[in-house]
């Protein structure tokens, strides 16, 4: 059996989560990462049949039973995770009852998994079905995303524009947009169902004046979706205190899309 902290899925938790914290978007225990792992690959460094506890989810999760993924610690601390990932993470697998995580490793202090797990696990679901190469969930609170939210109206077809016209690439990087919820209490079942719901047609979920989300097949393309935004929503608020002389028009949006052979949100654009 391999050593587990030589794992290419611990380092890439390892070196994003401190990348993340670097950023500033991971304050204290903001954030949370959840990464599915194909069986056979955790089965170089653990014994499957080794459970070390179980711990019940809360909600039913069926459809994932027999899954395999390394999430991030409730309570721990992005800032921490790098010097010690057998405390801050957690590898689980969802039991044959489907509300059982079954603890493979990790969460070493008798932690367990971040509250957000009902919105990972209900998204990884709904990504599934849209794509199987889907592997990551991330959630994050990025400055200036945050920062957008307090002045910029919460609704996803105006806020998707405001970042498209920031920055040329953005309808290349995120063309089916970007959701918005509204402000809601985190960490329950009721905002896992509402961002799930909003995973049927967006892989960027706005948690109002809270922070995002983001899923994607693996660690960059999840990371790139989000520093993209970030970066748009960077440039918007620096711009908005000035007044505005030029902007992306919607023909060359459209433009860019079509150069790229894009599928995007038409819909999205005053044509
Ligand atoms: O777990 O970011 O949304 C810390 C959070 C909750
Ligand atoms: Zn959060």
């Amino acid at each position: 059996m391999k050593n587990i902290l030589t794992a290419p899925f611990v380092e890439e938790m390892r070196k994003t989560t401190a990348n993340m914290y670097r950023l500033g978007w991971d304050e204290r225990n903001g954030g949370n990462i959840s990464y599915m792992l194909e069986e056979s690959e955790v089965a170089e460094y653990l014994d499957l049949n080794n459970v070390i506890r179980t711990i019940p989810t809360g909600f039913d999760a069926s459809e994932l039973i027999g899954k395999i993924f390394i999430v991030t610690g409730t309570g721990k601390y992005f800032k921490n995770i790098d010097a010690d990932p057998e405390t801050n993470l957690g590898i689980i697998r969802i039991a044959k009852d489907g509300t059982t995580a079954e603890l493979l490793w990790g969460y070493k202090d008798g932690g367990k998994f971040t509250s957000e797990l009902p919105a990972h696990l209900m998204s990884h679901m709904v990504r599934l079905k849209k794509n199987p190469e889907n592997r990551i969930i991330m959630h994050t609170h990025p400055t200036y995303t945050l920062a957008m939210n307090f002045v910029h109206e919460l609704e996803e077809r105006s806020f998707t524009r405001s970042l498209w016209k920031t920055c040329t690439e953005c309808i290349v990087v995120f063309p089916d947009g970007v959701g918005v919820l509204p402000w809601m209490v985190c960490g329950t079942n009721e905002i896992g169902i509402a961002t799930a719901k909003k995973m049927e047609e967006y892989r960027l979920v706005i948690w109002g004046m809270h922070g995002i989300y983001g899923a994607g097949k693996d660690m960059d393309e999840t990371f790139g979706l989000i520093e993209t935004v970030e970066k748009a929503a960077q440039l918007y608020m620096i711009a908005s205190t000035m007044p505005r002389v030029n902007t992306i028009e919607d023909h060359e949006l459209k433009a860019v899309a079509e150069s790229f052979g894009l599928k995007y949100r038409a819909d999205f654009l005053d044509l």
